[in-house]
């Protein structure tokens, strides 16, 4: 094709699709529908949901690519934090049946723990090798634990933290230390660094989302792409601290699920003797099977707040929304160590169809290697 026709061509085929998807000039300059689209290769995206991915430019790179995927994933469905007022309707699971096509409202009363009712009883437990919860039984992320659910969910009278009540280790748990059978709604990015002192940008107080007043980033704070169930106690000690490579265990881990909590050990590009905002200097590595899980989830968050994270704190883990060097190398290394699974993929559905957006890394885990810098 001349490359006079191939810009009619392209010229054309952007009118139908702005035509088609209501998409704007915008969304064209950032790459969405890019010049490279003149070349069929880079439009036609195979694979997984191509149709949520339609238009997206698969030859971009970098900020380019993560851009028009930012694009494409921004504005997700919003939830609250914590619903509990009232008497939990015993149908809970039409709860999300009912939501229908991705568009559909979420009814009001679905909130983040409906979220792990979901995730529990539609099998989206992340696979640890020895270890599958029953079903209805939501997994630790971080721990050999199958949780019991829906019903103590039903029953929650905290915002933050769920007691399983009769909580069903697949290994036999040895308690260690408090708290060890409560679990929480763990914000694997920390939620401190979302966390604003005064309303500004896009950390407001929304308590109705939140449950609390404070001013965080409230569309990160119920981001269900990076909560994860973790036992209380487990996250309480990690707090702010960063994943990474552990060199010496704390006495607390190993558990039987392979994570780790403990002194770091040399990382590239890593270099503290003291951790801001990680009181016990340490860093946590979580089990194998979900060392990829986390790398991924790290890498749609740095793409879903892309130039929308004014109000996000930097540290030595992360510069607002962008991931400083030393834990992007650790988290690319488990990226490739620990690929995307069935129970990944299953997880990434749900979350679509509750809040209306994916992590596109699970889906285009090859988009990984294509961006440079997140
Ligand atoms: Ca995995």
């Amino acid at each position: 094709m001349s490359s006079s026709a191939k810009v009619l061509g392209g010229m054309v085929l952007s009118l139908l699709l702005t035509a088609c998807t209501g998409m704007e000039m915008a969304d064209i300059e950032y790459g969405i529908l890019g010049q490279q689209q003149l070349d069929e290769s880079c439009v036609i995206v195979s694979g997984e949901h191509r149709g949520y991915y339609f238009g997206i430019n698969r030859c971009l790179q970098n900020n380019e690519l993560k851009q028009a995927l930012h694009n494409r994933i921004k504005d997700h469905k919003v939830l609250p934090y914590t619903r509990n007022t009232g008497s939990y309707p015993s149908y809970f699971t039409k709860h999300y049946i009912t939501l229908g096509n991705f568009a559909e409202e979420v009814p009001d009363r679905f909130d983040v723990w409906d979220a792990y009712v979901v995730f529990a009883t539609k099998g989206a437990n992340p696979y640890y090798s020895g270890v599958n919860c029953a079903a209805g039984k939501l997994l630790d992320w971080y721990d050999y634990r199958c949780y019991d659910t829906p019903n103590e969910i039903m029953s929650v009278s905290s915002g933050g933290q769920q007691d399983p009540g009769s909580a069903d280790p697949l290994v036999a748990p040895t308690p260690l230390w408090g708290n060890e059978g409560v679990y929480n709604r763990e914000h694997s990015w920390p939620k401190s660094f979302f966390l604003a002192s005064s309303a500004s940008g896009y950390c407001q107080s929304k308590p109705e989302i939140t449950g609390n007043s404070d001013y965080y980033d409230y569309r990160a704070f119920t981001d269900l792409h990076h909560l994860i169930p973790a036992r209380k106690s487990v996250n309480e000690t990690r707090g702010t601290c960063a994943f990474g490579i552990v060199a010496a265990n704390d006495t607390h881990f190993p558990r039987e699920s392979g994570a780790k909590f403990g002194t770091p050990a040399a990382m590239a590009n890593y270099s503290f003797s003291s951790i801001p905002g990680c009181s016990s200097n340490k860093v946590l590595e979580p089990p194998p099977e979900l060392k990829g899980d986390i790398a991924r989830i790290y890498f749609y968050i740095a793409t879903r707040y892309y130039t929308e994270d004014d109000c996000w704190k930097s540290n030595y883990q992360v510069t607002k929304a962008s991931i400083n060097l030393w834990l992007e190398t650790v988290l690319r290394d488990w990226h490739a160590a620990d690929p995307v699974s069935a129970d990944e993929r299953v997880r990434n559905d749900w979350i679509h169809r509750i809040q209306g957006n994916r992590n596109p890394f699970v889906d285009h885990p090859e988009w990984i290697n294509q961006i440079a810098d997140f």
